[in-house]
């Protein structure tokens, strides 16, 4: 088609919509790209990986060669595109391409660091026009249009033509799909746990409610309770409480202001299921191991940076440059979340929680997860949470070396990767990052804690991890302010962690906890953590640990002197999130300052639970439990988005989580996450593009969107699905 026709026909859409009711700037509207429409050849498009432009009837086309590894190693594109910061753009073309075969068709800068404004990775097939709307969010006289076809191991066929970006346009308000406006936890309730739901709605007196089983029959009916407007999504609610109804079943519905919510059951032993699944994610997540299909069908892959080709492996990994003269083999751990670095203070609160779920509560115990050491006598939990424990005291500096005794932060890529990206083929090197003290004590608690779990089952691990705990500590003490620094994040997350006085606290902890030794009750008694109230908006988190650490000393018997003051302290700090949760019509034990959700809220909120559940467990009071078992509805589907954030678990849940690997957003040939994967949830900061094209000027609950571009707002972590995996323990325990 020619440009001419193109924007003729532009105009005529505009004009009528100018005669309807909303009428966009039309006359604004400028094509930014030059022969769009191939009408005059190719130029001034360009190719890479020797590709050539061939016109066909009209379309451009390429040779796409196999055995690339990034989308962009094959790529068409033109450069020299302006963009204005805040102008939206409407971009669309005309492709085709051999079936099931994906562009990722982009806007962004055409030089370092080649960020990008905007991007869709559509499936291809037959001919069809693609469009969309977005904001830029820079000015560049040195913008870019590309259609990034690379990453596909067989050749194949692409062909585009019609290509256009047009500035100027009206920008398009993203409405999420909420579905009925009466919110439920999707999974259900418990037959004698409290049952809340909230609705959405305008009007302000109490409104007649009904609960009806399957066949639509009522079963029990009330009047919900006015509660104004809700600051964390500003929204006007009333809340619902049909606690009163007891009797197990499945397909039940709530109706109320002429909606009908999402089916859910009320039945015993509810989250069973989830228990396991929230941790069978570990077995995914395991880097230098080759996932077999038999254990988990679907997710089968080869082995991540184990030294073959196009990985750099992880056999013998140096330094950053000047930061090291030796390499350390620190192959196995978890994946961090949707990249491919490990980084030890995320390790650390991580393995804290998986064996704190194991210490706890019992039923862990029993917990089949279908890992390769499944059978082996060992409790698979323990089998799992020892994969990064042995990555974590890999990470040790060893004996001989200039700095012997501490831990490096973290090991990742050089250069962020893109999407999709199967843990082996990255060929990015991998690069050991300087010790740090909080890495250090990282090692030095949850080794300690291995120390006294192990022993049970394999004495020579144990003395290993309490030998490796108390050389960290004292290396620790010895260095006491080697900060991670925030610029430290080209390549992986920079995981800066500036305070370490919890970090301290919390290994002095699991030190005593385990030895009973004096030195470090003293340690203990000594720090200004000890005496803080530090059960805040955030209780604890992978940069904040004291809060462990008296959950730990709280529920593992010890005789440290004033052991009551921190039970009460623990206990006082749920009472804090239950006097939140009450306030809150959606039921949510989290109310950040300002109305600033976290990145990562989700599991936040899971952990501010996970003392809730402490706290009953040391006074046995229901409280306790109706409040963790209220706060959990907000995860599965009681919340603004109407969503469960968990993969799987509920009628409407999140499945794009961001990942290189679980990535069928891009690549259908690829999975969704697996079943039991929470969502890093609403992030008021919108860090990445997709947010921000989509969610600018968000409220609260609303910072959210299941799209894999998402980083901050969707991506997957080993510490988030380890507070959901300790609280859906402790739930588990329960009844
Ligand atoms: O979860 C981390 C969050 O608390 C930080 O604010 C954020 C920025 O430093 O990083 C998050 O962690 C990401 C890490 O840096 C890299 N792997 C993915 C993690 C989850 O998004």
């Amino acid at each position: 088609m020619h440009l001419w026709e193109r924007s003729r026909n532009i105009a005529a859409i505009s004009v009528l919509l100018i005669a309807g009711a909303a009428a966009p700037a039309s006359a604004e509207e400028v094509e930014q790209v030059v022969n769009g429409g191939f009408d005059n050849g190719a130029d001034p498009f360009w190719t890479n990986a020797g590709m050539t432009i061939g016109l066909t009837d009209g379309r451009a086309c390429v040779d796409v060669p196999g055995g690339t590894v990034n989308r962009w190693d094959a790529a068409v594109g033109q450069n020299d595109i302006d963009l204005v910061a805040g102008e939206t753009y409407r971009f669309s073309f005309d492709a085709s391409g051999d079936a099931g075969h994906v562009v990722r068709a982009i806007t962004g800068l055409a030089v370092s660091p080649y960020d990008t404004y905007f991007e869709q990775s559509p499936v291809l097939g037959d001919w069809q026009h693609y469009e969309w709307t977005f904001t830029a969010t820079a000015s560049t006289a040195q913008g870019q249009v590309a259609f990034q076809v690379g990453g596909s191991p067989d050749p194949w066929r692409f062909c585009v033509d019609n290509v256009s970006l047009v500035g100027g346009v009206p920008p398009e308000v993203y409405e999420p799909d909420t579905g009925p406006r009466v919110r439920v936890n999707q999974v259900g309730y418990l037959p004698d746990g409290p049952k809340t739901a909230t609705l959405v709605t305008d009007a302000t007196t109490a409104l007649p409610w009904q609960l009806r089983d399957r066949s639509g029959k009522v079963v029990k009916s009330g009047r919900s309770t006015p509660r104004g407007v809700d600051a964390s999504s500003g929204q006007n609610v009333q809340t619902i409480d049909f606690s009163g109804y007891r009797r197990t079943a499945s397909g039940l519905t709530l109706s109320v202001d002429g909606e009908v919510s999402r089916p859910f059951d009320i039945k015993p032993r509810l989250y069973d299921g989830l228990r396991a699944d929230a941790l069978k994610m570990y077995y995914t997540q395991r880097s230098g191991i080759e996932i077999r299909d038999d254990l988990r069908p679907g997710y089968a892959r080869r082995a991540g940076h184990v030294d073959v080709a196009p990985n750099q492996g992880d056999g013998a990994v140096p330094c950053q440059a000047g930061v090291c003269d030796y390499t350390l083999d620190v192959r196995g751990g978890w994946y961090d979340a949707g990249d491919h670095g490990k980084y030890v203070v995320n390790g650390g609160i991580s393995v804290w929680e998986l064996l704190a779920e194991y210490e706890h509560n019992r039923g862990s115990r029993k917990l089949g997860l279908a890992i390769p050491e499944s059978g082996n006598r060992v409790p698979d939990i323990l089998d799992e949470a020892r994969w990064e424990l042995e990555f974590l005291l890999s990470m040790q500096v060893p004996a001989g070396k200039p700095n012997a005794g501490l831990v490096h932060h973290k090991i990742h890529d050089q250069a962020w990767t893109g999407l999709p990206l199967l843990p082996h083929l990255d060929p990015q090197p991998r690069e050991l990052h300087p010790v740090s003290t909080a890495a250090t004590l990282n090692l030095a608690a949850t080794a300690a804690q291995a120390a006294r779990i192990y022993g049970k089952y394999d004495r020579a691990f144990a003395a290993r991890a309490l030998t490796a705990a108390r050389t960290a500590y004292a290396a620790a003490k010895a260095h006491p302010d080697l900060l991670a620094p925030e610029s430290d994040g080209v390549g992986g997350g920079a995981y800066n962690d500036t305070k370490v006085s919890d970090d301290f606290y919390w290994a002095a902890a699991e030190l005593y906890l385990t030895t009973g030794e004096k030195k470090y009750a003293v340690d203990v008694l000594a720090s200004p953590e000890h005496t803080a109230d530090v059960f805040g908006q955030v209780a604890f988190d992978w940069a904040t640990t004291a809060a462990a650490a008296k959950i730990d000393l709280a529920l593992v018997p010890n005789r440290l002197p004033g052991l009551s003051s921190v039970r009460s302290q623990v206990v006082k700090g749920a009472d804090k999130y239950l006097a939140i949760q009450r306030q809150h019509p959606y039921g949510v034990a989290y109310a950040p300052a300002n109305n600033v959700w976290d990145w990562g809220s989700n599991s936040v909120i899971a952990n501010n639970l996970v003392v809730v559940a402490a706290a009953h467990r040391i006074t046995g009071k229901d409280r306790y439990r109706d409040g963790l078992l209220t706060g959990l509805d907000y995860l599965f589907g009681r919340n603004a988005l109407n969503i469960s954030y968990v993969t799987g678990y509920g009628e409407v849940a999140s499945q794009n989580q961001h990942s290189r690997w679980y990535a069928a957003q891009l690549d259908p040939s690829l999975p969704h996450p697996p079943a039991g994967t929470l969502a890093g949830g609403p992030n008021s900061s919108i860090q990445d593009p997709v947010a921000q094209a989509k969610l600018t000027g968000c409220t609260g609950q609303f910072c959210y969107i299941d799209d894999i571009g998402s980083w901050a707002t969707n991506e997957l972590t080993i510490n988030w699905n380890s507070a959901l995996a300790h609280l859906i323990g402790y739930v588990g325990e329960l009844d």
